[in-house]
């Protein structure tokens, strides 16, 4: 967080509190000019963050925090978010509250806020989603009302737009200039009578601050403050229905890992001819001396092969981030809800096996709004399973050099088919890890989830989440991918024999010297040394498995970048005794390994961290690893048992 820097320390701290999808990390984005990442579904932030923020010329830190129901919330993310309101993080105590509601839920959104009030503390009400509350609903919304009935400002916020923004930042200022009173106690919690006074006097407080100018009974009125707007109420009827909504699920799912790929193929000939174009170029600029080669069928080679997989990540990311806005995603967490009651899990683990398909260490954190510990910490064990983006490269290849020329459709399916089934030995793993470890069972908590209004995703909100995605996915592997390539190709190189063609080389040079070691282990999977080096490398990252092979293979035809793409050379190759490496019980068997194998330590150390021991990540990478050797084995013998090679 560089903004931090430009705070001094003892800056006084602003809290942003409100329900989890109240438009928080909205405002927080738009006080401290951050770029966080702000989701229409309840718990997508779960921990705290803090920026630096100008308020009328004051300089304060402001402190974005995880949506709570109460001041006594029962799921991690809460606790974290209960924890520092009332001063227990490395921030210190904050010395004003900025209170974020919903406006098309202004009772249970204004619950915190009460509460605070009641006590003492210093709170300024920013009201979110008032444009909902006006179009969809044809309703409006008086904040001077709302303000003399708290006795607190109030303030109507759009921080997507700027609308209120300046206002906030004044009202926010004021307080702080407040003469300082002695710091109010953390309030006590409440009896159950209580509790219903409180929603009791939100609601009459809300039924007057809400207007409509239709004619309507006391009753009604109320009863349209309360419900969902009339579109998200007609579209849910088809969401949430028992048939239809699966239908619609299934439709989503299948359409987003459909396009991953034919719809990037195109872009993907893009980047490989300029991949092709720079090696060609610098081979004709420079002078023929291995510096050149390095670059040219080290690094351009390595890291190009790779490269030409990110239009696939991109829309993956790109869909992913229309889902995320539209609203959907509580839906499809309602609808998967009973099949995962099934394994132990709930709806809430949807959105943390959705993310892992981006990624398995935002996908963990993504757990903590999760309040049984025994279904996050299920979650977290098949979160390595499913088809993260760095798997992406490696089954696009794979998949693509399986599919028949002119059948893009059929790699779609495959890749579909592959999503599919990362997801259900997720769940069959889920079952036997409850069973095997007698996870402790809980209770299971009803699947209470916010269901926000549904709307037009927005393009820019969607592209802006899938720059910063594809940002941290090409910082993360870029650097790894780039090492190994050199790293690599100076195996693949040394020791240097010049009077040797590039083939004899290979079978000469240190890497053929490690790999075979690794034959023994590869034969039985129909594969060879090579491969068993690209296999090795994939730990660092599993995307550079594609470098890799692009590098051992491209060196070992005696070719270079420019003669042809990876998949030609995929062809080509052949085993010892002349028989092709790459036939399709061979490249099963390796679809295989990468779909259980964890070749990833951050994932691990993630993994310790968010589950508190190394119990977890340990099962996670033996078992997985063992597994995706040993169903890679049994597929790759099993199909030419069956007479398919
Ligand atoms: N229509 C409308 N949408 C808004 C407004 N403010 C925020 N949003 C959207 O509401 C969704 C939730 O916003 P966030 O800022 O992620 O909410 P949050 O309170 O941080 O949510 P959690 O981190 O899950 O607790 C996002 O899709 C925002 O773009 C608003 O005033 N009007
Ligand atoms: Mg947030």
């Amino acid at each position: 967080m560089p903004a931090l820097t430009t705070a001094a320390p003892a800056a006084p701290l602003i809290a942003l509190v409100g329900l989890p999808n109240s438009g928080k990390t909205t405002v927080f984005n738009a006080l401290t000019g951050s770029n966080y990442r702000t989701v229409n579904y309840p718990g997508s932030t779960v921990d705290c963050a803090i920026g630096a923020a100008d308020l009328d010329n004051r300089r304060a830190r402001v402190m974005d925090l995880p949506g709570i129901t109460s001041l006594d919330g029962p799921s991690p993310d809460e606790q974290v978010a209960i924890r520092a309101l009332f001063g227990d993080s490395p921030h210190g105590a904050p010395s004003v509250y900025v209170a974020i509601a919903d406006s098309t839920q202004l009772p249970r959104h204004l619950y915190p806020a009460k509460r605070l009030i009641d006590a003492g503390y210093r709170v300024v009400v920013a009201v979110t989603m008032v444009d909902i509350l006006n179009k969809r609903k044809h309703l409006s919304f008086d904040a001077e009302a709302l303000s003399r009935e708290l006795g607190c400002p109030v303030v109507r916020v759009d921080a997507r737009t700027g609308v209120g923004l300046k206002e906030l930042r004044r009202q926010t200022g004021l307080l702080l200039e407040a003469p300082t009173t002695d710091r109010a106690a953390r309030p006590a919690p409440l009896s159950a009578g209580d509790i219903s006074a409180r929603y009791q006097f939100l609601e009459n407080v809300t039924a007057r601050v809400v207007t409509t100018s239709t004619s309507k009974t006391p009753l009604e009125h109320r009863l349209s403050i309360c419900m969902p707007d009339p579109l998200t109420a007609r579209l849910d009827r088809v969401f949430l229905h028992p048939a239809w909504g699966f239908l619609v699920f299934a439709a989503i799912m299948t359409a987003i890992f459909t396009s991953i790929f034919w719809l990037a193929q195109p872009m993907m000939d893009g980047i490989d001819r300029l991949f092709s174009a720079a090696a060609a170029w610098l081979q004709a600029v420079l002078p023929d001396v291995w510096l050149t080669r390095l670059l040219t069928d080290g690094v351009i080679l390595g890291v190009g092969a790779v490269a030409v997989f990110i239009p696939q990540i991109v829309i993956l990311f790109l869909a992913l981030g229309f889902l995320e806005d539209s609203g959907y995603l509580s839906r499809g967490a309602m609808i998967v809800d009973k099949p995962l009651a099934m394994v132990g899990l709930s709806g809430r683990a949807f959105v943390p096996i959705l993310s892992g398909f981006a990624c398995a260490i935002p996908a963990m954190l993504s757990t903590r709004t999760i309040p049984s510990a025994r279904e996050r910490l299920l979650t977290i064990f098949i979160l390595p399973l499913m088809v993260c983006s760095a798997r992406l490269p490696v089954y696009g290849l794979l998949i693509a050099f399986l599919t028949p020329p002119g059948m893009a459709w059929l790699g779609g399916l495959g890749m579909t088919a592959l999503y599919l089934f990362s997801v259900l030995a997720g769940l069959l793993a889920a079952a036997l890890f409850g069973k095997i470890f007698r996870l402790e069972k809980s209770v299971r908590p009803s699947l209470l989830l916010e269901l926000p209004a549904i709307r037009r995703p927005k393009l820019r909100v969607a592209l802006a989440t899938t720059y910063h995605r594809t940002k941290s996915y090409i910082q993360k592997a870029g650097g790894t991918i780039l090492c190994i390539a050199v790293a690599l190709w100076a195996l693949t190189h040394l020791p240097p024999r010049t009077h040797l063609d590039e083939s004899a080389q290979l079978a000469g040079s240190y890497a053929a010297v490690l790999g075979q070691w690794l034959e023994p282990v590869m034969r039985p999977l129909g594969l060879d040394w090579r491969v068993g080096v690209a296999l090795i490398c994939a730990f660092a990252a599993r995307e550079v498995f594609v470098g890799a092979l692009a590098l051992v293979l491209m060196v070992s035809a005696g070719g270079d970048a420019i003669e042809g793409p990876l998949i030609l050379a995929m062809r080509n190759a052949t085993l010892a005794d002349g028989s092709p490496l790459f036939t399709f019980s061979s490249c099963v068997g390796l679809i295989i390994f990468f779909g259980f194998a964890l070749q990833c330590m951050s994932t691990v150390a993630v993994s310790r961290k968010e589950t508190g021991g190394w119990y977890i990540p340990t099962v996670q990478l033996v078992a997985f690893t063992a597994l995706a050797y040993l169903s890679a084995l049994a597929a790759v013998q099993g199909l030419r048992w069956a007479g398919i090679a």
